[in-house]
């Protein structure tokens, strides 16, 4: 059957009256409820392997806001946990994982118990695409397999990726089998999420501006375009979302050579740029500068329809440059969603 809801005929190239939207990291801890909710479920890990509270963090957003798409609520790390890497995420720190930045400790990790790991996220998963309002789409997600990488090379997260983009070229071979290992469990993580019913996919690529070319193409651009190829075969026609964060004009080709059907931008990307270049190429998201929903205002409100007006000849979801950070007013998302919900492009 046909998935008519709006967020997906946009992702397919549809150009509709009201523009669809959603927030990267719109449950989370800028919402009191989201915060009674980790607090109960004990750690962040806790809560995102406990399909019911999985299920009510994701819907959070969704009762207060009324986006078109709601986001599973999970992390690009439970690959790597479910590889059988240590994970932990300590307060004011991130995520902690014990260093892969070896052979040896390469094939130490194991896919053996992939899914048995990751079932939870799966019953999240099918759990919310039964209770999700009509309307609202549900997008599933991973990490793509470079940044995935520069959590397990460097054990943390880091500024400049600088442990990761040397492991690359000192030890090529290892490395090429890291990136193999991670294209093809995130390729069966995202094949379970849509046959559990996600409806989108989102592949988050949020270090692959630190990358020379060269080696955009090679860690970024090919693994990328492989697991779009894995999940195509299975599922053609759930449509995927691509965010190279600070990719900046390489994104042109990284969409001509993935065939992703939209991609997200971030906040440093001109809005000229995108309705010009990008836009006649694939469905644009994004752009917003997520500190801008935190100071509010009329600076906030002025560059929501900027990017309103730019992009409104074309297929658009609106959306932010980068995930919603914990200082964000409430108040402001409501004003930002009520703008577009009352926004009309003819
Ligand atoms: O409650 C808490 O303290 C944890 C904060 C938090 C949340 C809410 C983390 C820790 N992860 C998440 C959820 C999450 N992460 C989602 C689903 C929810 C939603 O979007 O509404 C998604 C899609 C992610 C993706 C994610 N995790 C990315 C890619 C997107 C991005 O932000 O660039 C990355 C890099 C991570 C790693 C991660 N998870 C959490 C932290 C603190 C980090 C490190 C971030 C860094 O290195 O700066």
């Amino acid at each position: 059957m046909t998935n008519n809801k709006l967020f997906i005929k946009t992702l397919r190239g549809e150009k509709n009256d009201r523009v669809p939207f959603w927030f990267m990291r719109q449950a989370g801890r800028y919402l009191p409820e989201y915060i009674a909710l980790r607090k109960e479920a004990g750690s962040f890990l806790d809560l995102c392997y406990n399909p019911d509270f999985a299920k009510e963090v994701t819907l959070q957003p969704i009762r207060r806001f009324n986006m078109d798409a709601a986001i599973l609520f999970s992390d690009i790390l439970v690959i790597p946990h479910a590889l059988g890497q240590d994970l932990a995420f300590k307060v004011g720190e991130g995520p902690v994982l014990t260093p892969v930045n070896n052979l040896e400790k390469l094939e130490a990790l194991s896919d053996k118990s992939l899914h048995d790991h990751l079932n939870p996220v799966y019953q999240t998963v099918s759990k919310l695409s039964k209770t999700l309002p009509e309307h609202v789409a549900l997008i599933g997600f991973a990490g793509a397999p470079w940044t995935v990488a520069t959590y397990m090379v460097n054990g943390r997260s880091s500024k400049d990726q600088a442990e990761t983009r040397l492991m690359a070229y000192q030890d090529r071979e290892t490395f090429t089998k890291l990136i193999g290992l991670l294209v093809t469990s995130t390729s069966e993580y995202l094949i379970r999420q849509v046959d559990h019913g996600a409806e989108a996919l989102q592949i988050f690529d949020s270090w692959s501006g630190t990358l020379p070319a060269d080696e955009f193409i090679k860690w970024c651009v090919e693994p990328v375009q492989k697991i779009v190829e894995n999940i195509r075969a299975v599922h053609p026609d759930v449509p995927i979302i691509g965010f190279p964060k600070g990719a900046g004009a390489k994104i042109k080709n990284f969409v001509k050579k993935t065939k992703v059907n939209a991609v997200s931008i971030d906040t440093s990307t001109s809005i000229t740029w995108v309705q010009n270049v990008m836009q006649p190429l694939c469905t644009v998201q994004g752009n917003l500068d997520p500190l801008l929903l935190v100071s509010g205002g009329e600076p906030l409100k002025k560059a929501v329809y900027h990017i309103l007006d730019h992009l409104k000849d074309g297929p658009h979801v609106f959306n932010l440059g980068h995930g919603i950070i914990p200082q964000t007013p409430p108040e402001n998302v409501k004003m930002v969603s009520d703008i577009i919900l009352n926004y009309r492009r003819s």
